[in-house]
């Protein structure tokens, strides 16, 4: 099941451009120690070979995504991260101080302004503070370049979806921990949040964001935290059990205001396998489907897998194809945008292997049973299980109109639970 046989992924578009390469962190500053960090330019070839052997098309980036980024970061964010590499070799910092990457020292925290207005600092070094969150995510020369190439190609994905082709976005460096005025956990600019407002530019009212990335996407949830428009939902370890980004991602995070139901956080214990994981993301798809989405933009992270070093969670290949095969069973135009995955000898099989199940699942849907089965596939009880007594005809319609429709509080129904 989980073999990737050449040609299985011929249909597929890979947007991809060798400026993602471009950025070479060198390391990650960790607990104050210089660690090799494993968010490598590596990557992009080890999940580029795997893909184009299994017969996926390559195209370049199509779209600017200059406006899409003005959209959802600030313009000092995107004034900062252009310059910073620059102005930190000017300000001598690499001579002086043998530091030859932008590394923040003092974060203006809420802590530490007290409710004073955050201004801007005069010196370099402490200006990388009022941006960065943390110590881990170092703008070196290529940085910026790479970060825009790889918002592009996102964007680009996010055209081809909406003009009919199934498009995967090898977008490097990663996105989902980009805030719209902060950067931190290997992300720079938010890549999924670049789709899904492409998606919205072109007029699709509704569009859903999945992530299943080991890691919470604290950046993507807070840009679209308040919007009635779109929805993000994410599988991910439990930050409440010690994991990045810690302060976020717990289930109690549902939305603000008009955006209150679309927002989704299910937090897996560390350890957990497939049956959590896939549980998980049938869930995100339904309340997805339920809000009435008409196209998904998939935050594909994959360091969920067992082997993965950043990640506690086990998730097979199996696990990974299937998971492809749920998303593409909501029946959307849909973009896949890179995140996360670090272990490089398997990297590209596992994402082949989402690509791959997203695949199947496609042509399962093309089918009149499946289609028929689908319209029915929504439980009231867990919005999971096609149980007959807990059906509805049209759970989309019902929700989509209604303000006052709440994200599900219950767990799991009696077909699925345990
Ligand atoms: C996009 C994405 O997956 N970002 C993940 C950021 C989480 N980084 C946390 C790093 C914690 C330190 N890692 C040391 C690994 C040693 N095994
Ligand atoms: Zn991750």
């Amino acid at each position: 099941m989980t073999s990737m046989p050449d040609g299985s992924l011929a249909r597929l578009v890979v947007v991809t451009d060798p400026a993602t390469r471009a950025h070479r962190p060198g390391a990650e500053i960790w607990l104050g120690v210089r660690t090799p960090g494993t968010e490598v330019p590596e990557r992009v070839d080890a999940i580029l070979d795997v893909l184009t052997a299994a017969g996926a098309q390559v195209q370049a980036p199509e779209r600017d995504p200059s406006d899409l980024l003005l959209r959802i970061h600030s313009r000092e964010l995107l004034d900062w991260l252009a310059s910073a590499a620059e102005r930190w070799e000017a300000g001598g910092y690499v001579e002086a101080v043998g530091q030859d990457r932008v590394v923040p020292y003092v974060f203006p925290t809420a802590a530490m302004l007290q409710g004073l207005p955050l201004r801007p600092a005069a010196a370099t070094h402490a200006e990388a503070g009022r941006f960065c969150y943390d110590t881990m995510t170092l703008v070196g020369p290529g940085t910026w370049e790479a970060a825009l190439a790889s918002a592009a190609t996102a964007a680009t994905a996010a055209r081809l979806a909406l003009a009919g082709r199934p498009a995967y976005a090898l977008s490097r460096p990663p996105g989902h921990h980009a805030t719209r005025d902060g950067f931190g956990g290997s992300c720079y600019l938010n890549n999924a949040g670049v789709a899904a407002t492409a998606m919205r530019e072109a007029g699709l009212e509704r569009v859903a964001i999945i992530d299943i990335d080991a890691h919470h996407g604290n950046g993507t949830q807070a840009i679209f935290y308040d919007r009635a428009d779109v929805f993000y939902g994410s599988v991910h370890v439990d930050p409440g059990r010690g994991w990045f980004p810690h302060f976020m991602g717990f289930a109690d995070e549902v939305g603000s205001g008009a955006g209150e139901g679309w927002n989704r956080n299910i937090p897996l214990e560390p350890g957990s396998g497939d049956d959590a994981f896939l549980a998980g993301v049938a869930e995100l798809c339904a309340q997805a489907s339920a809000l009435g989405v008409q196209a998904l933009v998939v935050s594909l992270g994959v360091d969920a897998a067992e082997l993965d070093p950043e990640s506690p969670l086990r998730v097979s290949r199996g696990g990974f194809s299937a998971a492809g095969r749920l998303l593409a069973e909501m029946g959307l135009p849909t973009a896949l945008v890179q995140e996360g995955g670090y272990h490089l000898e398997t990297l590209g099989l596992l994402v082949a292997d989402v690509l791959g199940g997203f695949r199947v699942g496609r042509v399962a849907r093309r089918t009149p049973l499946v289609r028929a089965q689908q319209r029915s596939r929504l439980c009231t009880k867990c919005y999971i299980c096609a149980h007959a007594d807990h059906r509805r005809p049209r759970p989309a319609q019902s929700h989509r109109d209604s303000a006052r429709w709440r994200a599900p509080r219950r767990g799991l129904c009696r077909d699925v639970a345990g």
